[in-house]
């Protein structure tokens, strides 16, 4: 990595996988009884919401009693040691990047720190349940919903994630299947403007083929050989 400079990575639920975390294509549990799309969009949210309100409850309390693992480990290091640009854009929500010690990282899709008041539109920091509908801590109403970007949402930062984009001299997508966009054409951008591309999955992805370089394995032994 001698020659690069600023550096984006792209991680999806396959580098949480290895601390207990589901992903979404091999989930267990009620993953398997509704599909994402089901409940990861306002309209899931419109009809059913105390399903959404469950479905996110469990995963946030899922998440709260995992810990990050050597390829969260690996990046904060890197982060930490990096001294040009570095980006680590995340669609998880859990926060295993930032216990592993890692700074420069966003999250795309969300948090599960976060709740987001549908009446006041302020976020903010929340580990509790939302089934029994606390009150907003701004505005008191009982309006909280997870603050995580569903399906027809727009992610968050999405100017800020291209412009490091075009800064880019490499491009690491790490556990994505490449499946949901805009993350998924994140390589493409890249490719559009001759960065250097390279993928680090357990498996072959729907965007493998647009990646100079791929290499297969668990992310707790292809991140660490890659950073170190
Ligand atoms: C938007 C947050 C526009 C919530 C998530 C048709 C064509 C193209 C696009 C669309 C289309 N129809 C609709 C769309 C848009 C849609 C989309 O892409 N749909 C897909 C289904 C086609 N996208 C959207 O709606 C996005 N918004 O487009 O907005 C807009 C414009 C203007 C104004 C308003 C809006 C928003 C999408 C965000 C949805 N939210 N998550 C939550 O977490 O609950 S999506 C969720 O699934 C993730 O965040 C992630 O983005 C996505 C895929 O998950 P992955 O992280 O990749 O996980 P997956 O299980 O799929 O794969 C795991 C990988 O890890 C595998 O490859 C596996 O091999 C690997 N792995 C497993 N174990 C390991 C491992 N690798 C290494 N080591 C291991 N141990």
């Amino acid at each position: 990595m001698t020659d690069m400079r600023n550096i984006v990575i792209l991680t999806g639920a396959g580098i949480s996988a290895e601390s207990g975390i589901d992903t979404f294509r091999d989930a267990g549990g009620l993953w398997e009884q509704h599909r994402v799309e089901d409940v990861a969009t306002p309209e899931g949210f419109a009809r059913d919401p105390e399903l959404v309100l469950r479905f996110y409850d469990m995963r946030r309390e899922a998440i709260q009693t995992k810990q990050p693992n050597a390829a969260h480990e690996a990046l904060a290091r890197l982060d930490a040691n990096w001294d040009g640009e570095l980006l680590i854009v995340t669609q998880n929500v859990d926060d295993l990047h930032e216990r592993a010690g890692a700074g420069r990282v966003l999250h795309m899709h969300g948090t599960h720190l976060n709740a987001w008041c549908t009446a006041c539109d302020v976020r903010t920091p929340w580990t509790g349940p939302l089934i029994d509908r606390p009150a907003c801590p701004a505005c008191d109403a009982r309006s909280l919903r997870p603050d995580v970007v569903w399906f027809g949402e727009m992610p968050y930062e999405m100017g800020r994630i291209y412009s490091a984009l075009r800064r880019a001299d490499l491009f690491v997508s790490i556990g994505t299947s490449g499946a949901v966009y805009p993350a998924a054409g994140f390589v493409e951008e890249a490719r559009q403007r001759r960065v250097r591309t390279l993928e680090l999955n357990l498996e072959a992805s729907q965007g493998s083929r647009w990646f100079h370089e791929t290499r297969q394995g668990p992310a707790t032994k292809v991140v660490p050989e890659w950073v170190d």
